[in-house]
Formats: C-alpha cells, structure tokens, sequence
C-alpha cells in the first residue's frame, strides 16, 4: 500500500471548496433517466451526454473529483480523448463505480447486498491502467418493518470492507457508500438510529480488514426523514442530526465525507449541506462535501432532451448547481443563488 499517494489523492478529490460529481450510472440507470426525458437509450447517447458533463465550461470551479461507469472509462469524448484524460486534463480526478450492484440477500425479504468481489483485484488494475485514481462501492439498507436486519448490516459493511482494502492494494482511493434509503415513511429519529447503526458496523469491518482511514472517502446518506413520513422535519434539525451521528461514528482520521443526494431536490441537498457548515457547527473534524448525481444533474438532463441545440444552456445548468453545492461546502450557498439560474 503506498500510503503517501492515497493520502495526497483522497485530499486532491475533496479539497477545499470543491465537491465530486457522481456520473456513474449503469446502463440500466442511465437508460431509465433517460427514458423520463424522452431521450434515446443507447450507447451514443450516453457517451453524447457524458461528453456534455466533461466539456462543461467552468466545471472544474466547484468540481474536484468525478466518478465514470465502466462504459464510459472506455469510450472516448466526442473529439477523441479518453473520458479519463479529458477530466485529468481539467485538473479533475477521474475515478471509477466498481460493484456489481445490489442484489436480494437469500433469507432476508426486502434486504439488498452488493455484489462484486469476485475477480475485484483484477478490474481494479485494469481500472487504474484506465485512469482511475479511485473507485465506488455502494451498499443499499432499506429502513422498515423490522429493516434492516443484522445480517443485511453485516454482509454489506463486509463487502464494503473487503472492497476498500483490494482498493487500497491496487493504488485506488476508496469511496465507501454505505446507503441508508430514504423510501418510506420513517422519522428523522429512525435514519438516525439506523445510519448510527449502519456506520459502527461499516467503520468495525474497515478497522479488521485493516483499511487506511486517511486514504479513503466516506459517501453517506444525510439523515433524513423518509420521503412518506408525516413530519418532514426543517433544514436545522437535519443537520444537527446528520452531524450527531457522523460525530459519533466516522474517526477523525477520515479526511472527508462526501454525501450522495438520494432523491433530495437539488435545492434541499444545497441548503442542507450548507447548514452544516453554518459557524455555530464548526470546526467538524473532517471535510464535509458531495458526491451528488441526481442532484447534480436533473436540472441539466432536463434542459438537453438529447438535443445538440441544448448542450450549453444544459452545460450552464450543471455548472450553476455544481457551484451551489461548492458554496454551500463554504457556507455561503443562499437561495438567492437560484433566482435568474
Ligand atoms: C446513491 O446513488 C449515488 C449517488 O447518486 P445520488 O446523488 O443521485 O443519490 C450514485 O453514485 C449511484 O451509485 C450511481 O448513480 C450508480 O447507480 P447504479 O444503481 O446505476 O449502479
């Protein structure tokens, strides 16, 4: 493991002012969003709508870091670069989603685990030829009727752990993103519990598979109430219990955290990483920043429709919430930002 460089990449993808930006979806993913667009789902597409990211004028303003799919590591940007390189050349680093995605767990109805370890060591190589300097893994925890159970909390916080130390082996940051979801109808005070929960059991695994804290990324979801729930609770509340539960699980040697969106608009995602940094909350022992997708990019998607004609007013849209999310990593994001985007 070469300490030096993993610790000097995990910082150059979340340093100061800057946030990732999550374009990772697999194809089915991609196609889905696609599809409420009224957009073409094929491979041509997709490469002409991740080739509209990547040449986003001013992107790399608010952007440190940005996670490709394993098709689009592998194509080539409209005029002819590796997606890689073309990040690389913007001064962004390029990383890589490397599980196999979320499957039900045998015996446990309703439970998800990610698959992905098997023949791990060797895409990850390959990855890194490719010009990754990091990777992605997520895990999914459906919060319910007696949900999540341990097993579901332990096979995925295992996985994650095993991923992370193949990860630190083959020279990659790890990103670990341990998903509580926000489907259903529980309180604030459940996701809290539960991500409590979820984040002692994953940071337990990534201590025994001996795992270097200080080169790797935390990707967790903010602790919200579920999208059905009675009492949506206001952006202060949220925040402190978001920070409440990162200050009792993620060890200050964890150089940054980097929240996925999970379905929040693109608004509340910005106000509420925002709050967290609001004076009275700090100093916070890590950095706190985002990894968002939809977040990101729904506003942007929505203008382009998969028209040539609509590439820069869509390129300016994500650049404008790319730069939102870096002011709110600041404190300074205010809703005065959206008037006139
Ligand atoms: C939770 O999803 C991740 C963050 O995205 P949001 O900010 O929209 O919540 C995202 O990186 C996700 O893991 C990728 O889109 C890949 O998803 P799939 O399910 O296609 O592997």
């Amino acid at each position: 493991m070469n300490i030096n460089e993993l610790t000097l990449t995990a910082q150059a993808m979340t340093t100061a002012g800057k946030g990732l930006l999550a374009m990772d979806e697999s194809n089915p993913t991609c196609n889905k969003r696609f599809a409420a667009h009224g957009i073409a789902q094929t491979e041509a597409m997709r490469r002409a709508y991740r080739d509209l990211i990547v040449g986003a004028p001013g992107l790399n303003r608010s952007i440190a870091a940005a996670i490709l799919s394993d098709e689009t590591i592998r194509q080539q940007t409209l005029a002819g670069l590796p997606f890689a390189q073309a990040l690389a050349d913007e001064g962004i680093v390029a990383g890589i989603k490397v599980d196999a995605g979320a499957q039900d767990l045998a015996g446990h109805p309703g439970e998800k685990v990610t698959e992905g370890l098997d023949g791990l060591r060797q895409r990850l190589a390959d990855y890194r030829q490719l010009g990754a300097r990091f990777a992605k893994w997520r895990a999914v925890i459906a919060i319910g009727a007696g949900l999540p159970g341990v097993a579901c909390i332990d096979a995925n916080a295992h996985a994650l752990a095993r991923y992370a130390a193949l990860c630190q082996e083959a020279g990659l940051v790890p990103i670990v993103e341990p998903e509580v979801l926000m489907d259903g109808d529980h309180t604030l005070g459940m996701c809290e519990r539960v991500t409590e929960q979820v984040l002692h059991v994953v940071f337990g695994q990534l201590q025994a598979q001996g795992v270097l804290l200080e080169g790797m990324v935390l990707k967790p979801n903010m602790v919200l109430p579920g999208l059905a729930a009675a009492q949506q609770d206001g952006i202060d509340a949220i925040a402190d219990a978001t920070l409440r539960c990162l200050l009792r699980t993620v060890p200050a040697a964890v150089p940054a955290i980097a929240f996925l969106s999970g379905g929040q608009s693109p608004e509340m995602a910005s106000a509420r990483l925002n709050a967290m940094h609001a004076p009275r909350r700090l100093p916070l022992p890590w950095a706190l920043t985002f990894s968002f997708a939809r977040a990101i990019q729904e506003p942007a998607l929505a203008l382009w429709r998969g028209e040539a004609g609509n590439v820069a007013a869509a390129q300016r849209a994500l650049v404008h919430r790319a730069d939102c999310n870096g002011a709110a990593r600041r404190g300074q994001y205010s809703a005065a930002m959206e008037s006139g985007a």
